[in-house]
């Protein structure tokens, strides 16, 4: 793991084009928006920018669900708008990654136009479809159908079609060697142009058992074992490191991981030849539960996560992306009282850990849940569809839509709050989506001016991290991990030595540490607070608090 390489050392910064800046007025964010920001982004010291899909889209699922992977989406501007913002990040030595959505298209693709046209057209086998004189089909659970139903009848030639997503996203056929084909040429399309990076979007899923035997009774509650991980995965990805990404110097991550440590390691072990990082999602299973979580239980997955990933792979460090909710709501404390500690302290601990972190837009200002009341308020397919399910099942909608304020995928997807105009300076127009009514306060234009406020703290963190090889390559060590209140972790290279101390609890904490940890010489490196009273091995820890050590 400790083979140096540019995208172990980045920062990477997720950026959500919809909602980051209208440059037009029509409500929705766009590329020229996105340029005229360029300097923002600079300011951040980031290493990256991901873009979430830019290409054409119907926007069934928000740019998911692709029509053309060679041009830009018509709300999002021009080929030329792109080349434009490759070349102003370029300048200021910013990298781009692009989302690679391979598992299906969109429906409005011209390969599937073509393959829903008749049983016998050449683009056929670029689908699954199911004839309908096989009887009805093994079934198949698709998350966002609104029965949950992964097969759709098409009249035209009376077959049914697969769908793990939306019905406007049938699944690509991978083992269909023209189809990967044309995949990998448009990937070095986008490679020619000078991207720098890909994200796999669902990949996991791609390798399918076409032999469409049943699963068990409840199977969807384990659904990444039964869906991802397909026996061919490893050859398609084999194929497509062959073929066209060990050609360029990028960097590759997968979005799914599969479910265990050994599948992750799988995918990325260095000689494997197959990607370059994982998240690790188990992350994502913690915190959904508006009651709360165990702090033990988020210090365990980063600690397994990070044990097993000591030696070889390497992992992308997250807690929040436009697929969940906000970090500040989910893992720390959105009130008034707590929102600006809390949200550096999950800052911290993504910048003091082992792997790539990947930081999602508007985190750096703590933006939190957006919290919407009404069902006509959310844009996501997901949460409507899941309503119309819970509706026609007849089962608790108010229970269903309590839960929504807390996980909907829309949290993340309001408005980036530039300033305290109108719509927080996003757009002239309506927006697509509400802009949090907190944008009064939390917004970039305030937080500049404030030298302790959580943007002023992410700038200082990202630099301390880019300063500090330690804290990219160093060995993790975790103290106390039965300790329901306090993350104590060492990270070490043999030349430094670093101290994280972070308290997830809303109460001043007096902390005992560890006698192992040598406190003689520590120095304060970055700190939430003015104070840190450290004495020996006892610390006065206030709520939320946050403090990294340079120790011996
Ligand atoms: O998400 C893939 C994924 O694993 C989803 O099942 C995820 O768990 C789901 O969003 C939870 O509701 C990726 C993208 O990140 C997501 O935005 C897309 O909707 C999805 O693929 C389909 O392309």
């Amino acid at each position: 793991a400790n083979k140096p390489a540019w995208w172990k050392e980045a920062v990477v910064y997720q950026l959500y084009p919809r909602s980051f800046k209208d440059s037009d007025g029509d409500g929705v964010g766009d590329l020229k928006g996105i340029i005229s920001k360029l300097d923002y982004l600079k300011s951040l010291g980031i290493d990256a920018v991901w873009l979430n899909p830019i290409f054409s889209s119907p926007n069934d699922d928000n740019g998911y669900d692709i029509s053309d992977y060679r041009n830009i989406m018509k709300e999002f501007g021009t080929m030329q708008d792109f080349d434009e913002l490759l070349a102003g990040l370029h300048k200021r030595n910013i990298k781009l990654i692009l989302d690679m959505v391979l598992n299906h298209s969109s429906d409005e693709h011209e390969w599937f136009k073509q393959s829903k046209s008749s049983r016998t057209n050449p683009y056929r086998n670029y689908y699954h479809w199911w004839p309908e004189e096989k009887g009805k089909p093994t079934p198949r659970y698709s998350f966002f159908d609104v029965n949950n139903d992964a097969w759709k009848y098409d009249a035209a030639t009376k077959s049914y079609y697969l769908h793990y997503f939306s019905q406007k996203q049938p699944d690509l056929n991978w083992e269909n060697e023209k189809l990967r084909n044309e995949v990998y040429d448009m990937m070095k399309f986008w490679l020619d142009k000078g991207i720098d990076g890909l994200r796999m979007d669902a990949f996991q899923y791609a390798a399918k058992d076409t032999t469409w035997k049943k699963y068990p009774e409840g199977y969807e509650k384990n659904i990444i074992k039964y869906y991802g991980m397909g026996p061919n995965l490893h050859n398609y990805l084999k194929e497509m490191n062959k073929t066209v990404i060990r050609k360029y110097n990028v960097m590759t991550v997968a979005e799914g991981a599969g479910s265990t440590l050994e599948d992750a390691h799988a995918l990325v072990d260095e000689d494997r030849n197959e990607l370059n990082m994982a998240y690790h999602f188990e992350i994502m299973d913690i915190g959904n539960d508006p009651k709360g979580y165990k702090l033990t239980d988020l210090k365990k997955t980063f600690t397994k996560w990070d044990n097993s990933f000591a030696d070889n792979g390497w992992l992308a460090i997250f807690l929040a992306n436009h697929d969940v909710p906000r970090m500040v709501s989910k893992f720390g404390n959105d009130s008034p009282e707590f929102r600006r500690y809390s949200s550096k302290l999950l800052t911290t601990l993504i910048m003091t850990m082992r792997g790539t972190p990947f930081y999602f837009n508007g985190d750096e200002l703590g933006m939190s849940n957006i919290k919407f009341d009404a069902i006509e308020d959310y844009r996501d397919i997901a949460t409507i569809n899941a309503y119309k399910n819970i509706k026609a099942k007849g089962e608790d909608i108010k229970a269903f839509m309590d839960k929504q304020k807390f996980i909907s995928r829309d949290n993340t997807r309001t408005p980036f709050q530039w300033n305290d105009t109108a719509n927080a300076g996003f757009t002239t127009g309506k927006p697509w989506i509400k802009v949090n009514p907190n944008y009064k306060m939390v917004n970039v234009a305030a937080e500049e001016k404030d030298p302790d406020s959580e943007l002023s703290y992410f700038k200082k963190i990202v630099a301390l991290r880019k300063a500090s090889p330690v804290l990219v390559y160093g060995a993790y060590q975790v103290f106390d991990i039965e300790n329901p209140d306090v993350y104590c972790y060492t990270r070490s290279n043999g030349k430094d030595k670093m101290l994280v101390i972070l308290n997830f609890s809303g109460k001043a904490i007096s902390y005992s540490l560890n006698k192992d940890i040598d406190t003689a010489s520590a120095e304060v490196l970055i700190n939430n607070y003015a104070k840190a009273a450290l004495k020996q091995n006892q610390i006065k820890l206030l709520p939320w608090q946050s403090i990294v050590y340079k120790i011996n």
